[in-house]
């Protein structure tokens, strides 16, 4: 991480991922609050801030493809989302993408046998090149059966390059189901950012146990 953001008078907790991923379902579970959920993909379409006290919570428009939405509207989305997210990196402590673990592999494979860049990989190394905490949340995962959850796990972490076995990462990668509610794991490692902070006052806005 490039500053540990000690001195900054609010933090920011930014979402990112394609549309449909369930970025807005997340937030719910993990904060209790309500986000506008999909009605459809691509509804998002400016960042969404959710601010308690000093917390502020952000789910960012899914850029990628959007039914119905032009090419040209779809590159404005993601020039803003850019600036969006450079604009705050210095209040940003933590930067959740938010992944479908059931159709990550085989969407990114696609892209990639295209000769083109898949977005989600594109806006991982973007995170990473700003210096953010990153983490991945690699969702729906209650659509995975138990015994080929490894592999589905090593599946994400080698084609964002990083080394499998995924346990090693515990940082960085985290299985979650966030219409289930099962996301305890993720909402452990938000908190420990904050408590690392010294910002336990804050620890109120993500829900424990959940
Ligand atoms: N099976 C399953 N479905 C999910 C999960 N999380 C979200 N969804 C569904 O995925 C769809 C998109 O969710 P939404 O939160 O709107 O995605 P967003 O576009 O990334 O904000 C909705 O129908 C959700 O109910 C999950 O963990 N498991
Ligand atoms: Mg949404």
């Amino acid at each position: 991480m490039a500053s540990p953001k000690k001195n900054a008078s609010k933090y920011e907790i930014v979402f990112v991922g394609r549309s449909n991923v369930g970025k807005s379902t997340l937030i719910r579970s993990l904060t209790g609050k309500p986000v506008p959920i999909g009605r459809r993909p691509g509804v998002t379409r400016r960042p969404e801030n959710l601010t308690s006290g000093d917390l502020i919570v952000t789910d960012m428009p899914g850029f990628g493809f959007m039914s119905g939405v032009k090419d040209r509207k779809q590159d404005i989305i993601k020039t803003k989302f850019v600036r969006y997210i450079e604009d705050h990196s210095d209040r940003i402590i933590l930067a959740v993408l938010v992944l479908n673990g059931q159709s990550f592999a085989e969407i990114v494979d696609r892209w990639s046998g295209r000769g083109e860049i898949p977005v989600e990989v594109e806006m991982y190394q973007f995170l990473q090149e700003l210096e953010l905490d990153v983490v991945v949340a690699v969702n729906k995962i209650d659509k995975t059966k138990d015994k080929n959850r490894d592999s589905v796990m090593d599946g994400v972490a080698e084609r964002l390059d990083i080394l499998p076995p995924w346990k090693q990462w515990p940082d960085k990668l985290i299985p979650i189901s966030a219409k289930k509610g099962d996301v305890k794991a993720l909402s452990g490692l938000i908190r420990s950012r904050i408590h690392e902070l010294g910002r336990d006052d804050l620890l109120g806005c993500i829900r424990l146990g959940v």
